[in-house]
């Protein structure tokens, strides 16, 4: 845990946060500014703080996040129309909380100006 990150909070259940998923290695909440009707952050519970910074250890956990994105479609009825799945990494990308994280959008639409999965 890294004690100046709002995500390992939010995972030690320091801040609040709504849950909708949890397992051993992985949780899930709502993005607290939805970019789409359902915005989920599917997040791991290891501080990994970028895509660049991702072990070799680390393959089968990405591979998990995806199958849990795929479990939360289908949960949350996206699997059907369509959904957008964002990692942002770095500056450039607009990163703002520095532990890895899958944004999980959908519910309407997509256009491309939120292709960066943030904001209304
Ligand atoms: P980014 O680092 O740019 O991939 O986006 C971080 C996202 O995290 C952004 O869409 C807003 C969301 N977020 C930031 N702080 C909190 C928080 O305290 N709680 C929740 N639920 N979401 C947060």
């Amino acid at each position: 845990m890294d004690d100046d990150c709002i995500f390992c909070k939010i995972i030690a259940k320091e801040l609040e946060a709504d849950f909708v998923y949890e397992d051993s290695e992985i949780v899930a909440f709502k993005d607290i500014h939805p970019a789409a009707p359902v915005h989920l952050l599917v997040v791991p519970r290891k501080h990994i703080s970028t895509l660049m910074d991702l072990q070799d250890d680390d393959v089968s956990l990405m591979g998990r996040l995806h199958g849990v994105v795929n479990d939360l479609a289908r949960a949350f009825k996206l699997d059907k129309k369509g959904f957008r799945v964002v990692i942002n990494c770095g500056k450039d990308a607009g990163q703002v909380v520095y532990h890895l994280h899958l944004h999980l959008m959908g519910g309407r639409p997509l256009l491309r100006d939120i292709a960066k999965g943030q904001g209304t």
